[in-house]
């Protein structure tokens, strides 16, 4: 009987917790919202979506309706019910209204998002806004509605809410190297998708390196036939000799019409691919395909392994420019983004120092060495870049021998550079070593598929802040935002990527759109274990711990 009376307790205890377990949960999952909002309350209460709920515009114009189609998409799946887009310009219940309101003031990419139990506003002054808002309203209903399988007794709510939000950076970039290893346009796109479920910004698409040129030129069509292929690829450590490589042959490139069908769909998702085309370093496959291009004329192959390469552009030769200005203007037809990222890192001078023409541009151009005859290269396929409307971005090496005046510095080797460039007044994307490369180990290296190496745990990505302390406030304006690196070296296959990328880049987003004063880590963790959940059903690899 004693014992009986025992087992009893235990059970109510039991029970107990598990329904007061049960609620904070729900209220946690209700609320999981990553990145955080700048303001959220919940007053209590639900809304429930149904067969009847209507998506409604106040006015039938374009791309807010493409909005409104993306959000009808989004829930139409698990929840079998059509969500109607209609235009009507009054109020109505059951409906989730997508309106601009110029009131909304914040930054670009605002917006408002009131969820009461008759209904919900989405308002913003901008489309970006809407689509944000979207966005958080996807995040505060059950990580199920992100399947493209039918749930059909899943009770639909949403928490009443009422948020107001904006993001702190301009600039929320995510980049994969797809030189090193080559990703299927449709991993790009769920890549993409990824980005826009958390409200980041730019894909860094990293076409052009020493292992492969992967962007299809119609006037050069050996950058195809010969740059886009490898003889074969180093197995292993690239730091560990003897080298022994796997003998197949390697190869990867996108068509012109699927880069644009890839820009069109980050569009669709207020996503802007900014392409990188590497130079004057990393160019060894470009050179295999057009050795002329090189300082010693060659012949050169497609590299087969993983490091910094001798074999640079020439910069003596008007061949090269004329060469690399015909592909930038392929590119600029494909890419409508603003900048053109040309790489300019790792670049060794030890060719140029040797190669006659190159010393004949270092005396006619009055420089004074090698360092400066990049920075004339430099300034040379920016001037050209800026006739044509367009600005570009470089690695931070582009400072040695004198910054191209209007360029944006991606500061990589650590936020010095990021910090010299924002003193002079150039736009500065945080991307260090440190912080942001996702190619390095997330834990104990024991068990894990081979990586670069380092160490970069999700916490340590967390407790990233782009603006550095030494920084005035007017000098700190110049930090547009940072950036997470995905290099791929040691990373063959999407699951892979998936696996390198998430959830550190979960954690960058909340680094470059919450205010700093609403970062907390342990309430991050919280939020993510819902997190998963949704990234679970959208079938991404993350790393577990
Ligand atoms: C440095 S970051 C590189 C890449 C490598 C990466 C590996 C940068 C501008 N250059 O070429 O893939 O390290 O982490």
């Amino acid at each position: 009987m004693k014992n009986i009376g025992f087992l009893l307790s235990i059970w109510m205890l039991f029970v107990v917790s598990l329904t007061g377990c049960g609620k904070e949960q729900k209220a946690a999952r209700d609320l999981a919202v990553i990145p955080r909002p700048v303001k959220m309350e919940s007053p209590g209460g639900t809304f429930q979506l149904n067969k009847e709920t209507r998506i409604v515009l106040r006015e039938d114009e374009e791309e807010r309706k493409g909005v409104a189609n993306y959000l009808s998409q989004l829930l139409s799946s698990a929840t079998g019910y059509s969500f109607e887009v209609s235009v009507q310009d009054y109020a109505e219940e059951n409906t989730i209204c997508l309106e601009l309101d110029p009131a909304i003031t914040g930054a670009s990419g605002c917006y408002s998002l009131i969820v009461s139990d008759s209904g919900i506003t989405i308002s913003a002054p901008g489309v970006t806004g809407l689509f944000y808002g979207v966005q958080t309203l996807r995040q505060l209903l059950p990580p199920e509605i992100e399947s493209d399988v039918l749930f059909p007794d899943m009770d639909w709510t949403v928490p009443t809410v009422e948020i107001f939000d904006e993001p702190a950076f301009l600039y929320r970039g995510l980049h994969l190297d797809v030189s090193r290893h080559f990703f299927p346009v449709s991993f790009i796109k769920k890549y993409i998708d990824l980005l826009a479920l958390h409200k980041m910004n730019v894909f860094h698409w990293h076409l052009t390196d020493d292992q492969g040129w992967r962007l299809e030129i119609k006037k050069y069509p050996k950058l195809q036939e010969i740059a886009g292929q490898r003889e074969e690829t180093l197995v292993g450590h690239g730091l560990e000799e003897p080298f022994i490589y796997d003998g197949e042959p390697y190869d990867g490139y996108y068509t012109q019409e699927e880069v644009k069908e890839v820009v069109k769909y980050a569009e669709e998702r207020f996503v802007t691919v900014i392409p990188e085309i590497e130079m004057p370093g990393h160019a060894q496959a470009a050179l295999a395909a057009y050795p002329h291009l090189g300082c010693t004329g060659g012949p050169y192959r497609t590299a087969t392994r993983w490091g910094v390469f001798p074999e640079v552009f020439c910069s003596g030769k008007e061949e090269t420019f004329q060469f690399l200005e015909d592909v930038l203007l392929e590119v600029m037809e494909l890419f409508p983004s603003e900048y053109i990222h040309i790489g300019g890192d790792e670049c060794p001078k030890t060719r140029w120092e040797e190669c006659e023409l190159c010393q004949t541009r270092i005396a006619d151009e009055n420089l004074k060495n090698e360092q400066e005859l990049q920075s004339y290269f430099v300034h040379r396929i920016e001037a050209f870049l800026n006739r044509h409307g367009r600005n570009i971005i470089g690695w931070d090496e582009i400072m040695e021998g004198g910054l191209a005046s209007g360029a944006t510095v991606m500061s990589w080797q650590g936020e010095k550079g990021g910090i010299q460039a924002a003193k002079m007044g150039h736009n500065v994307i945080m991307t260090p070593v440190s912080h942001l490369y996702f190619d390095y180990y997330q834990t104990d290296p024991e068990g894990e598929p081979l990586a670069i190496g380092h160490f970069l745990p999700l916490e340590k990505v967390y407790s990233y802040h782009p603006v550095p302390d030494t920084l005035t406030t007017e000098e700190a304006k110049f930090i547009v935002g940072a950036q997470g690196n995905l290099w791929s070296e040691y990373i063959k296959t999407p699951e892979h990527a998936e696996y390198m990328a998430f959830p550190r880049v979960v954690a960058l987003a909340e680094i470059v759109w919450t205010p700093l004063e609403n970062k907390n880590y342990k309430d991050f963790l919280q939020r993510l274990d819902v997190h998963k959940r949704r990234l679970d059903v959208l079938g991404v690899n993350y790393f577990k711990d």
